[in-house]
This record gives structure tokens, sequence and C-alpha cells, in this order.
């Protein structure tokens, strides 16, 4: 079948599903089966481009890069791929007499919450950029039958809901049982003498069966789609005779539901590590799905494997594939006859790992005895890598040993996973300037000491066509209009905008698009959460996982700041402003979710507040349920985007770049990518605020003294007085006692020294806004200085610096 591409083709093939599939025409189908059959045509166009793609690719024998990442966060597909198909109008075309619009039938897809906030997100934005880029890739992760939790506020506490996401993703989704492996735990390592030396084997054990789940991402005006494998768990089903005849039906039931449990469920925290069993199973089950799946595909094209780091480039996202060292290890040694020098160079030239976070509490250590248990012929090889690493370190800095310990994988009964993956590979890299300088400096320092050379930066960068193209139409078509249509495919064209910042129509404009889609945000807010917000009003915006260290309490703390202003004062003269957060925290976080609860009070109490004159100049929004598709409306709609992590603590942000593209103006502090931006747009066109990260590092070793600082800022004490007294009804008094004394615990994020500096930063957008042309002018900028942080740069970058990676043309 040739691919459907013309509306007269598009409908025929449309109709063919719906009646192969549903058994209905077109003009019965209900909108579920338009929907289910659009996806599966597109599907189809997506299936054969990658057949075509993958067929050069062989031709070439291209080097193929394969990305592993326990969280894809994929959001919605239908939308991306028709776009990056170039068929809207054509579909639009198909559905002609129906009644069913395509913009309908985008709406009624599910989003696909396969991940918490950053990392996954970035992995989805980086299958696009691959695809645009006509690189080989290949994306792998879990099916998870359960994405990221849903959010639902109760009385201003986060509760959370299953997020049932198959009935209406599946259907992007293809089985390929042809490539089902298994997976093995628990068991006991049998060592025989074989002709070929020692080998190792499981005996024992328990298996569950991998089976692969596909889905294609289109990539811009290219030949190349991304394939994302996801891989579900599946008993194996080969039922224990003995136990059904001892009549224990259930206890096989139970042993299947086990197996299954492993992709049942996204773990839902976000920078912080857990040490669950079950997660443990998670990540070998991902990494040992795939690198089997990677080594019997490179053996079925080129039959030997000591060629695999020509051909492949495996990447680990994190260290939660970290296990995939000591895995390619074992497959090589074990499965395949080599000797350990020889596979220990092969691994040590095809991984490479990404670093994206510093907090400690995020990084992964997993006990022995779990490992052990679980995985023992892993354990046996991480222990082996261990002690050669050790007796390498030894001869570079004899006599060091707490050096050598710190760098040790094993270590007080924990295996480091933030070691094994730097040991294993053959380059670390950050995910920003900063903060590829910090794990150089911390972390990783004796790493860095001993091997300089590996490490390197690929600052982040998000899918700019999702981002902008698909989600601002308005502003792309002004784009258009100003500086031609190039930077779709080439975002550095975006830098040309620049030349218009003087230009008084282009700067009308910019406001009339800003203003639409802030409508747009408030008729949805308003249909979907039934409040109403004031379009007129400043939007300043927070959107990003709940969490300290990017200290939403400050946020509240400025805004609590405001309130009391205007207490005193009504007519207080003030740009009337609308402070929206999105953000989900982890289910077991308690801090996080009295910082929801706090918001909520906020927001209520200033909903209730008798006085209108203080209701509209200043009111709170929290956006239930924060998501991939909640962004997009969220993200064009924004003035002010608030980045105001700790110094030194955000390994990059994206969503910073996401408000940027869309012509918001950061107010942040010089952390992550926000350092990078403010190159890009210059010191006039972004509001800098707060300690540096060698100024927090200092005030952190120094003794930080909360005190301090409330004793000379009455400001600052009305604040902590405000939060005492309480919001709608509800007394803060924990948190003020968090900032101030460090009671229960201390703030380690020391909102109480950036406060003061946070407020004058604000002071100063305030002034800015005040003249519109101004901030116009530094909207136009930031659009203009957003062309370096697209996802098709850090791939470009990663193609050439890490992964030797070429593009298929
Ligand atoms: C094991 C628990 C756990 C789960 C997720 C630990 C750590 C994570 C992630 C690494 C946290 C994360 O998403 N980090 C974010 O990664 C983004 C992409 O690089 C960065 O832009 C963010 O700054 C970083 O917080």
């Amino acid at each position: 079948m040739a691919t459907a591409t013309t509306s007269k083709e598009l409908k025929e093939a449309i109709n063919g599903k719906l009646s192969r599939y549903f058994g209905v025409s077109l003009a019965e189908a209900t909108k579920e089966q338009i929907y289910k059959a659009v996806v599966m045509t597109v599907r189809d166009i997506l299936l054969e481009k990658r057949n075509a793609f993958h067929y050069k690719t062989k031709a070439a024998k291209g080097k193929r890069v394969y990305y592993l990442c326990m969280e894809v966060l994929l959001g919605r597909s239908l939308k991306n791929n028709v776009y990056n198909l170039g068929i809207g109008d054509a579909l639009t075309g198909a559905l002609g007499a129906t009644g069913v619009t395509l913009d309908e039938l985008y709406e009624s897809e599910p989003d696909a919450g396969l991940g918490n906030g950053g990392l996954g997100r970035l992995a989805a934005c980086f299958m696009d950029a691959l695809a645009t880029g006509n690189y080989p890739a290949m994306g792998y992760s879990i099916r998870y039958e359960y994405g990221l939790f849903k959010q639902k506020i109760v009385d201003g506490w986060q509760t959370e809901l299953p997020d049932v996401w198959l009935p209406g993703g599946e259907v992007w989704l293809t089985q390929r049982s042809d490539m089902t492996v298994r997976v093995k735990f628990d068991g006991k390592v049998e060592e025989k003498w074989t002709e070929n030396g020692m080998k190792a084997s499981l005996e024992n054990c328990t298996e569950v069966e991998a089976i692969p789940y596909d889905m294609m991402i289109s990539g811009k005006d290219s030949d190349a789609v991304s394939v994302l494998r996801l891989w579900a768990a599946k008993s194996v089903r080969n039922f224990d005779m003995n136990s059904f005849s001892e009549g224990d039906y259930m206890r096989c039931m139970q042993e299947d539901n086990e197996a299954e449990l492993i992709s049942k469920v996204l773990y839902p925290s976000d920078n912080h590590s857990e040490g669950k069993s079950l997660r443990l199973k998670q990540q070998y089950f991902l990494v040992s799905a795939t690198l089997q799946n990677i080594v019997n595909e490179h053996v079925r094209r080129y039959g030997d494997l000591h060629t695999l780091p020509d051909k492949a480039a495996i990447h680990i996202n994190d260290t939660h594939p970290a296990l995939c060292i000591p895995e390619l290890m074992r497959i090589l040694m074990d499965e395949h006859g080599f000797g350990w020098d020889e596979a220990w160079d092969i691994v040590k030239k095809t991984v490479a790992y990404t670093n994206h976070t510093v907090m400690s509490e995020a990084l992964e250590k997993w006990n022995e005895d779990l490992i052990e248990r679980r995985l023992p012929r892993i354990y046996a090889i991480i222990k082996e890598i261990n002690q050669r690493f050790c007796a390498e370190m030894w001869n570079k800095f004899t006599g060091d040993w707490d050096k050598i310990e710190r760098m040790s994988i094993l270590s007080h009964g924990v295996v480091r996973m933030a070691n094994l993956s730097v040991v294993g590979s053959k380059s670390v890299n950050g995910v920003s300037a900063l903060h590829s300088e910090i794990i150089k400096n911390s972390i990783f320092k004796d790493f860095h000491d001993a091997y300089p050379d590996m490490f390197t930066n690929v600052t982040n960068g998000i899918a700019h066509r999702r981002w902008l193209c698909q989600s601002n139409v308005e502003l792309t078509e002004l784009l258009k209009e100003c500086i031609g249509d190039g930077f779709i495919k080439d975002a550095s064209v975006l830098s040309r905008f620049k030349d218009f910042a003087n230009d008084k129509t282009v700067l009308m404009k910019m406001s009339e698009i800003k203003r639409l889609k802030k409508e747009q945000l408030c008729s949805y807010i308003l249909s979907d959460m039934g409040i109403k917000v004031d379009p007129d009003s400043l939007f300043d915006v927070q959107a990003k996982r709940l969490h300290e260290y990017k200290r939403q309490l400050l946020n509240a703390m400025h805004i609590i700041r405001i309130y009391n202003a205007l207490k005193e004062d009504p007519d207080l003269e003030m740009q009337p402003k609308t402070f929206i957060f999105a953000a989900k925290a982890a289910p077991g976080y308690y801090m996080a979710k009295r910082i929801i609860k706090l918001i909520c009070s906020l927001s209520e109490d200033l909903r209730k507040n008798p006085n209108a004159k203080i209701r509209n100049k200043l009111s709170v929004v929290y956006l239930e349920n924060y998501s991939v598709t909640m962004a997009e409306r969220l993200m064009p709609a924004s003035e002010i985007s608030e980045q105001i992590s700790t110094a030194g603590k955000e390994a990059s942000g994206t969503g910073n770049m996401k408000f940027m593209i869309n012509g918001a103006i950061t107010v942040g502090t010089l952390d992550g990518a926000n350092v990078e931006m403010k190159e890009q747009v210059g010191d006039d066109n972004i509001f800098i605020f707060g300690m540096t990260a060698r100024e927090v590092e200092d005030m952190w070793k120094h003794g930080y003294d909360a005190t301090a600082f409330y004793n000379n800022n009455p400001v600052l004490q009305s604040v902590i007085a405000s939060l005492k007294a309480g919001f709608n009804g509800e007394s803060f008094a924990d948190m003020a006692n968090y900032l101030l004394t460090g009671s229960p615990v201390a703030d380690p994020y020391m909102c109480m020294a950036d406060f003061n500096s946070y407020l004058d930063i604000h002071k100063k957008a305030d002034e800015v806004y005040a003249d519109k042309e101004k901030w116009n002018k530094m909207a136009v900028y930031n659009v203009a200085g957003s062309g370096y942080f697209s996802a098709d740069r850090s791939i470009k970058e990663y193609a050439e610096k890490i992964w030797d990676l070429k593009s298929i043309r």
C-alpha cells in the first residue's frame, strides 16, 4: 500500500480502518472511533516511513543510538505527528463532512504521562529532535500501565488518583511479540567449566517475559522516524504443575501478578530515591530486556559483537538504567563467551551517561544485599568491576585511601549507582554549563581528577516545534511574517527576530498575541476548574514539580508581602496580578504537600477577602493536575516565568526555555540554564536576583543564620507573622518555624537569604511592565534568544561530542 497523504487517500484509509475494526462507516462513526481510525492511519504512515529509513540505515551500515530512560513524558502524540508529517490540511479535508474537527480529535487524546518531570520530558523532546536530525535512534522505556498519578486538590491538599492512560493511548502502540525476551531475577549463580573457560549461569531463577510495544515519533520534514520501545512485563505462565496438583491455584495466580507488577506503575518521585525492591526490579527489567534486544539485533545484522561500539551508542539517562553496564558484561561473557578484558573494552566504548541532578537524596544507592538477592550474577559482576577499578585507582593515587573509598562503587553495604555509571561509561555530561562545572567540582571531583577528559557538557534543549509552533500558532505566524519559516527546521534563525525589537507594529502584535493566549487560558481555566481569572492582570507563573529547592515557598512569601501591603492600603497603586502555580508533589513528600496547602489557603483567603479592591489586584490560582498538555496552554499565556531555585541546585531546567520561547520574561537565579539564557538575551532582558551558586555554597558552609535576616527586615517579619496568623483559617506557624528557626527542620534552600533581592527584582519587573513597549521589546529579545535552546542543537552536540553518530541522508 502506498502511503496515503492526500485528502482522498487519507479518507479511504480512515474508512478502511473504521469498517475493519469497528464495522462502521465514516458517517456513522463516533468521535472515539474516528480518533482511533485516524491514529491507526497516521501510525501506518509512520511505520512505512520507518521501514524505508531502516532500510537506508542498513544500507549505510549506520551507527545507531539507544537512549535508555525509566521515564518518557510524551503528552499527546497526534498533533505532533500530524504537524511533523505536514498532513494537517489533508486530514481536515478527509474528515470533511463528519462534523468532527481535527482539533476535537487532538483534544480527545489522553496524555501519555509516563514520566515525572524534566528528565522524562527531555527524553520525549530528544526523540523528536533525533528523528528531525535524521539520526537512527531508538528510545527504550517501560510501558507502565499507570502513568504519573492524577492530582486532585481536596481542601487544599493534594490527593492522588490512578492515571489510566492505556484505553485511549494504546492505539499508538504496536506490539512486537516477535522480539519478546525473558528477564531473570533471583536464583543462584552456577559456575561451570566449559571449552570456553568458566561459564556462569543462573539456576532456580524467576523469569519474567518482556514484551515490546513500539511507538513511532516522526521528525519534521525528515526521513527518519524515532522508535520508542516500551517493555511490558508478563508472567511466563509455565504453570508449576506441582502446585496445581496440590490445588495451589491461588499461589500461581499471585506469582502472575507479581511478575506483571513490574510494569504496573511509574514511581512518582522526582529527585528522591526510595531504594524499593520493586523499583530495582523495574530498572533491571528495562535494562536487561533492552540490552538483549540491542545485542540480538546487532548479532543478526553484523554477526559479531566486537563491532558493537562502532554500531551502537548506548546512553543512560541518569543512573536509573546504570545496571546496563554489568548487564552488557553478563551478556558478552556468559552468553557470547567473551573474556573480561574484551567485554569491558566494549562496554567502556559503548556506554555514555548523563547526570541530571546533584541533589544528594536523588543519588541512587541500592543495598548490597538487595542486589545480591534479586540479581546475584549482576552483583558478582559489579563486585568484580569494583575490585578492578579500585586496583587501578590504587596505582593512580597510591596511598590516598579516602579518595579511593569515595570513588568505590561498593561502600558500607550499598552500591552507589552514580559511581558505577561513571566507571562504566566513556563519557559523563551535565545538562547546563553551570551544572557540568558543578559536578566536576562536587559529586564527581575525584573522578574528574582521575579522568578529566571524560567530562563534558551538553546544555538541554526543548522540542521547539511542539513548544512554539504547535502551541503558539499565532506567535509562529508573526515570526514567519518577520523572519520567514526557516526557524521551524533551524531554531537558530530565531535570532533574526531581534531586528524587529524596535518595530512598533511587531511590538503591538506581540502584545495582542499574548493577550489572546491569556484569554484562551482564562476560558480553559473557567471551563475546566470553574475559576475566573482576569486577563487584564499580569500572569506570573511557576509551573514545575513541587520541591523545596525550587522554592515555590519563596514565591508564596512574595505574594504574602503584596497581600500585607494591600491590607494596609487597599488603594495601593499596583499592576493587578495573578500568580499561577502548577505542580505535582511526590505522594510521600510532606513538606511539598504542605506548600501546596499554603498556596491553596492563600488563594482561598484572597478569594474570600471582603474588600474588592484587594481582590481585584491580587489573586492566586493553583492549577490542578499539571501535565504536558496543560503546559502547552500555560507557557504561551505567561508573562513572568519564575525560575527561582537556590543557585546550584537546578541542573538545567527546561520549563524556563519553554516560557522564554513564548516571550515570557524570566525572574530567576543564576542557576542551571538560566545562566545561559542570560547570555543569550543579555543582562537587560532577564530579571536575575539572589545569591550565586558559589555564594550559596559559602553561606551554607559558614552557617546559614535565618534569624539574622529576620531581625534586620521588618517586611520579612510581617511575612513570618502572617504565616503564623494563617490564611483561610489555618495557621502556617510550622512553615514560619521552618523558615526562621530551622524547626522542625532547617530550610536548606535559604529562602530568607534571597528574599530581599527577590522583592527588589519584582519591583524592577513592575517598573518595566508599566512601560508596555519596553516589556514587549524584552519579549522579542527573549523569543529571538531562545533558538539555542532547541533540542535539535542539543542532539547535534550529543551526536558529535559523545555518540560519534552520523545522520543518514
Ligand atoms: C530515583 C528517583 C529520581 C527520579 C528522578 C531521582 C532523580 C530523578 C530525575 C533525575 C530528576 C529530574 O528530572 N531532574 C531534572 O532533569 C532535567 C532534565 O535534564 C533538568 O532540566 C532539571 O533541572 C532536573 O531537575
